[in-house]
């Protein structure tokens, strides 16, 4: 993808050259005025950056703010056909789904990505809270336009758990992560992302899927819920250091690019596959609640369509499209 911004396009050339620039030379180079340039270095200090300018010296740059911020994330997610496309990003927000679900109904493009530093009521599944405390983890949507028919959907969670978790490992080569059907990723049985995947849909026909993750990277336990099925922690207490957010939000993204357009080409049989490497949950004796009902027993698999597949003690399979998985 090309970017074009011209806040980026500056913060870009100012973030590669490293050390003192001459303005003049600057506004040669990316072809933005010199008062362009102070109008955008200004926004830019706002954020949080920090640029230094001297008369005689001209202008550099220092440091960027602890932030998951778009300007950051597109060089590293240069080569993705469609996750990234367009970027909103808000320091606090009420949820990045709530957002992401007003800006695809207002038609923003297929993989415009909404990030938040926080979030005052992040949503879990039926009704329920994600705890989204300030700059520690990594709170984000993904508007989709799938070229699906509304059964399928149920494989998008399924490639934005496989695209964390591949994300996680490559960022925390210490930690095991283990997908949880539906939507969880866990370390050490404990809750490290949740995703919520909400659809918008008419008849069979989907308009636009909406993807939520919430990860704790650097959120400490006292942030976390505790009384919970599984106990919550987070990458930089189970691997013992702070993780890098910006780098894994940033593969993160590369990856959900790869999955989707998997996804999109039919590929269905590969990420089921990939799904099952990383999930390990084969064999496992499990409860599944569901709003009526209590399934006990052991784990087969998953379906194409992304369903729990759990025989139970009298050798029957229950083939389970939502519900809240207890291992027992
Ligand atoms: C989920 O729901 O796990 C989906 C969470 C999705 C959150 C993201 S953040 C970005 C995007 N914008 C949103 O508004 N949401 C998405 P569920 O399986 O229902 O799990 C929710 C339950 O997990 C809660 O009832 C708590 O028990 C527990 N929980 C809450 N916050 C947590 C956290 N930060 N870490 C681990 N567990 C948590």
């Amino acid at each position: 993808m090309n970017f074009t911004d011209k806040r980026y396009i500056l913060l870009k050339a100012l973030k590669e050259n490293n050390s003192w620039l001459s303005g003049t030379e600057l506004s040669k180079s990316i072809g933005m005025t010199r008062a362009g340039i102070s109008k955008h270095v200004q926004a830019l200090r706002k954020m949080g950056y920090e640029i230094e300018t001297q008369t005689n010296k001209g202008i550099r740059y220092i440091t960027s703010p602890n932030k998951v911020l778009p300007d950051e994330l597109r060089p590293l997610i240069e080569e993705n056909k469609v996750v990234g496309s367009k970027f909103f990003f808000a320091d606090e927000i009420d949820s990045t789904n709530v957002k992401a679900s007003a800006l695809a109904e207002a038609g923003t493009p297929d993989g415009t990505v909404v990030l938040a530093e926080k979030q005052t009521a992040g949503k879990g599944r039926l009704g329920r809270q994600w705890e989204s405390p300030e700059s520690r983890g990594i709170y984000c949507s993904v508007v989709l336009r799938p070229q699906l028919a509304l059964p399928e959907t149920a494989l998008i969670t399924f490639i934005v758990a496989i695209a964390i978790s591949e994300a996680i490992r490559e960022c925390c080569p210490t930690l095991h992560t283990q997908i949880k059907w539906p939507n969880d990723i866990l370390v050490n049985e404990k809750k490290v992302v949740g995703v919520l995947t909400e659809a918008s849909a008419e008849m069979q026909h989907v308009n636009h899927v909406i993807v939520g993750f919430g990860i704790n990277v650097n959120t400490s336990i006292e942030h976390l819920p505790q009384r919970v099925i599984f106990p919550a922690s987070s990458l930089a207490v189970e691997s013992n250091h702070d993780v890098d957010r910006m780098k894994l939000a940033a593969i993160c993204l590369k990856q959900l690019d790869f999955w989707y357009n998997c996804l999109n080409n039919g590929d269905a049989d590969q990420i089921v596959e990939r799904w099952k490497d990383l999930s390990a949950m084969k064999g496992r004796a499990v409860v599944v609640e569901q709003v009526n009902a209590k399934i006990a027993g052991t784990i087969e698999g998953v379906s194409k369509d992304g369903a729990l597949l759990v025989k139970d003690e009298n050798n029957k399979t229950h083939v389970i499209y939502s519900g809240d998985v207890k291992y027992t």
